[in-house]
C-alpha cells in the first residue's frame, strides 16, 4: 500500500508547486563576501587584434554598397567607452574603462591621461564609463563622467556620476552629483550611458547590476521592477543632480524620485530623435532580447518579466516573453542578437543615405547598423564595417559630419590595449571589381 500511495502524494505535492521557482535572495560574489583574487583575475585570452588591419586608411563597402573610408586616429586604448567633442572642434575626450580619461587633439592621442578622476573600481566591466559635456560647456567648462564606485575594495559597487571642471587639461572641482542606489556585486553590469536632453536635463542609464548571469536566480535582477532601487532604470536629474519636480515618480511613496523609466536590463545607448524630440534607447539583452525602445516617462519596459532573451544557462528569462499588460513592448528587437551599444541620429551631409537614420554600434556582432524609423515603425537598413572584426562601443557624429567610433578587440581584461578610435568618412572610390561586397582596399591618403 505504501508503494501505491507515495507516488499519489508526490503527484499532489508536485501539482501544488508553482511552475517556476519563486524569486529568492542569492549569494552574489562581492556582495556577501569580498571577491577573491581568482574571481577578479579571470583567464583572459591572448591579444586578438592589433589594429594592423587599418594601419593605413582603407575603403570598405557597406552591405548596401556604400563606400566608406576608415581612418585610424588612435590605437592602444583600453576598452574605450565614451567620446565627446569639445566646442573648439579640435579636441576629443575619450574614457577608458580601466580608469583613464584621454585627450585626442588635432587627430593625435596625447600619451598623458587627464588627471583628477575620482577613485574608482575597475573589476570586471566596472571602471570609467561615459562622458558628456554640460550644455553650456563653452562658458562653464563643466563635464560629467559616470564611473564605478565601491564601498570597500572587492566589495559591493554602484554607478556614480561626477561633475568636474575641465581646467587646463585636468579635472578640478570634482564632485559626485549622483550615487545610484544600485549596490551589488562588482561583477555586475552598470549601464552608465549619459545624455543631456533638449530640456537641459541629464539622463543616465543604470544597468541591471546582475553579477550572476550564468544563474537563473539573481538578487539584483528583479530590482529593475522595484521603484525603490535605481537598478534597471533611466534616471533624469538637473545638471547638479537634484530632482526636477516633473519627474514621474516624485509623488509616489517609496519611489526614488530620479526615476524616469524602469524595467530595463542594460541601456547602453540613448539618442534624441531630432524630428520628434522623443528619446530612443538601445537595450543590451542577455542571450537574445536586444531591443530598441521608445522611452516615455514613467513607463515600464518589462525586464525581467518580459524578455525575448534567455539566461546564459539557456532557459528563457520569462514565461511571457512577448507581452504583459502595463509594460511597453520594444519597438524593435533583434533576432539573432545584435548587442547594441551607443547610437545617434545622423544629421550631417557627408552620408546622404544615412541622413535621419539612427546609427547603432554593435559589440559582439562587430558591425554598425542603420535603423530607419518611420513613426513607430523601425527597420534595419544597411550594415557596415563587419570586415574589421572589432567590437564597436561608442559611436557619434563629429562636428565635421564624419562618424567617429570607439572599438575594442574583446570584452574585458584590465590590461587590454586593443581599443581604437576610428573616423569614418565617405569615399567615392569604387569597389574592387571582383568583390561585390567590397573587401578592404588601401585608399590614397
Ligand atoms: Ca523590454
Amino acid at each position: 500500500m505504501r508503494f501505491r500511495t507515495k507516488p499519489c502524494l508526490m503527484a499532489a505535492l508536485m501539482a501544488a508547486l508553482p511552475v517556476t521557482a519563486p524569486a529568492q535572495p542569492v549569494d552574489t560574489p562581492g556582495v556577501t563576501a569580498p571577491l577573491t583574487p581568482a574571481q577578479i583575475l579571470r583567464n583572459y585570452p591572448p591579444d586578438a587584434l592589433s589594429g594592423a588591419a587599418v594601419d593605413k586608411p582603407v575603403v570598405l563597402k557597406s552591405q548596401g554598397g556604400m563606400s566608406m573610408r576608415v581612418v585610424k586616429l588612435a590605437e592602444g586604448l583600453s576598452h574605450p567607452d565614451g567620446l565627446v567633442f569639445l566646442p573648439d572642434e579640435r579636441t576629443m575626450l575619450i574614457t577608458e574603462r580601466g580608469g583613464r580619461l584621454r585627450v585626442v587633439r588635432d587627430g593625435v592621442l596625447d600619451p598623458k591621461p587627464v588627471e583628477g578622476l575620482p577613485a574608482l573600481n575597475n573589476v570586471g566591466i566596472g571602471g570609467l564609463h561615459d562622458i558628456v559635456l554640460h550644455p553650456d560647456f563653452a562658458r562653464n567648462n563643466l563635464l560629467y563622467v559616470s564611473y564605478t564606485k565601491e564601498v570597500k575594495p572587492r566589495l559591493a559597487t554602484t554607478l556614480a556620476v561626477a561633475r568636474a571642471r575641465f581646467d587646463n587639461g585636468r579635472l578640478t572641482a570634482v564632485q559626485d552629483i549622483l550615487v545610484a542606489e544600485a549596490w551589488e556585486s562588482p561583477l555586475g553590469t552598470y549601464g552608465g550611458r549619459m545624455i543631456f536632453g533638449p530640456d537641459g536635463m541629464l539622463y543616465i542609464s543604470v544597468g541591471d547590476r546582475d553579477g550572476t548571469t550564468a544563474s537563473d536566480q539573481s538578487s539584483a535582477r528583479p530590482q529593475a521592477q522595484a521603484l525603490n532601487s535605481h537598478i534597471g532604470k533611466i534616471l533624469r536629474v538637473r545638471d547638479d543632480g537634484s530632482v526636477p519636480p516633473d519627474n514621474p515618480f516624485v509623488k509616489t511613496a517609496g519611489a526614488l524620485p530620479e526615476i524616469w523609466s524602469y524595467g530595463h536590463r542594460n541601456v547602453y545607448g540613448m539618442a534624441w530623435d531630432p524630428k520628434t524630440g522623443v528619446m530612443w534607447a538601445s537595450e543590451f539583452g542577455p542571450a537574445g532580447g536586444d531591443e530598441i525602445n521608445k522611452i516615455l516617462p514613467g513607463h515600464n519596459f518589462g525586464w525581467p518579466l518580459v524578455s525575448l532573451g534567455r539566461h546564459y544557462s539557456g532557459n528563457l528569462v520569462s514565461d511571457q516573453p512577448f507581452h504583459r499588460d502595463g509594460m511597453d513592448d520594444p519597438i524593435y528587437f533583434w533576432n539573432p542578437n545584435f548587442n547594441p551599444e551607443n547610437m545617434f541620429f545622423y544629421t550631417g551631409d557627408k552620408f546622404p543615405r544615412l541622413k535621419g537614420s539612427l546609427i547603432v554600434a554593435g559589440a559582439n556582432t562587430r558591425k554598425i547598423a542603420q535603423m530607419v524609423i518611420r513613426g513607430d515603425f523601425i527597420r534595419q537598413g544597411d550594415t557596415m564595417l563587419d570586415e574589421l572584426g572589432v567590437r564597436f562601443r561608442d559611436i557619434r557624429q563629429g562636428q565635421d559630419g564624419n562618424i567617429y567610433v570607439l572599438t575594442e578587440g574583446r570584452l574585458r581584461g584590465p590590461n587590454d590595449t586593443d581599443g581604437m578610435l576610428l573616423r569614418i568618412e565617405p569615399s567615392t572610390m569604387a569597389a574592387t571589381a571582383n568583390n561585390p561586397k567590397g573587401a578592404a582596399a588601401t585608399a590614397p591618403d
